[in-house]
């Protein structure tokens, strides 16, 4: 069975990060390692949330792994805590980024904004801290506000232009990674998706899925779990963006139709058989 390593918190409640990361690669198939960087009783969207800092354990649990000789099909970055974090985790990708010949892709979604606003308890140097992790990735998948923070440029607004997106794309590409993907965009047919850039074949990239006029948090993670899992399942890169921008659309309408839905997150469950569908057949 291929095993990957994901490096992000745990928010108790709010179906983001782990709790989702945990079930949709498992769901594929696949051993998800964990490293838990904090346990939050909600995720920060709301108020008065317990947060506890795990940071210390993150050398202690990859030294172990490296004694163990684990290696790894991938290894998937999602919400970091600290700056401090975000060098714990470099220390990581020089550990297990490729052994011996193994292929092992870094993944690095710099989930820390929406909306052109840090969440909560960032400072406005972190943005340039992720960036510089962003370097060391093969795939960065920022949303809209993560790319404008990490290349210093302006925020288009969520209904940016193409033009406005390949700019910013123009720009993610200096920071080093392999390919660069803006996620949750608007395209010009009115679709909902990604645009994307492979910087070593120069080759733009994009597509999108029925766009449903609701709005929730964690569809970051989701896209970036579900590309994870499909990438690892041996489909292309573009492939794999396909496949989890669709299952994305799909739990946001499954929420937007579904009366008994939370206002916090998506129904990311009941689209799982129609993910696995489209990976494994
Ligand atoms: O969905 C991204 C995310 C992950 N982890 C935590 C968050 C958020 C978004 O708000 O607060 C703790």
């Amino acid at each position: 069975m291929k095993k990957i390593i994901t490096i992000q918190d745990v928010s108790c409640i709010g179906k983001c990060s782990l709790t989702v990361a945990l079930p949709i690669i498992s769901a594929l198939g696949i051993e998800c390692a964990i490293v838990p960087t904090a346990v939050l009783s909600t995720h920060t969207q709301f108020k008065g949330f317990t947060f506890r800092d795990l940071t210390d354990d993150m050398a202690p649990i990859r030294e172990h792994w490296q004694k163990e000789g684990f290696t790894f099909d991938a290894i998937y970055t999602g919400y970091l805590g600290s700056e401090r974090q975000i060098s714990l985790v470099k220390e990581y990708f020089d550990a297990f980024g490729s052994k011996d010949g193994h292929k092992c892709p870094i993944i690095v979604d710099p989930a820390m904004a929406d909306n052109g606003k840090l969440y909560v308890g960032f400072d406005e140097s972190f943005p340039q801290a992720m960036a510089g992790l962003c370097a060391g990735a093969d795939g960065i998948l920022p949303n809209l506000s993560e790319a404008a923070l990490m290349t210093g440029s302006e925020y288009p607004g969520e209904d940016a232009t193409e033009d406005q997106t390949l700019k910013l794309i123009d720009e993610l590409a200096k920071l080093g990674a392999g390919t660069v993907v803006i996620t949750g965009v608007t395209l010009s047919d009115g679709t909902f998706g990604f645009y994307g850039l492979d910087t070593k074949t120069g080759e733009y990239i994009k597509y999108g899925a029925p766009k449903v006029p609701h709005r929730s948090h964690g569809t970051g993670d989701i896209f970036a779990s579900a590309f994870t899992g499909t990438l690892v399942n041996g489909k292309s890169v573009y492939d794999s963006l396909k496949v989890a921008a669709d299952y994305t659309a799909g739990c946001i309408r499954n929420s937007y139709e579904d009366p008994d839905r939370v206002d916090y997150a998506v129904n990311f469950e009941y689209e799982l058989p129609n993910l696995i569908k489209a990976v494994r057949g």
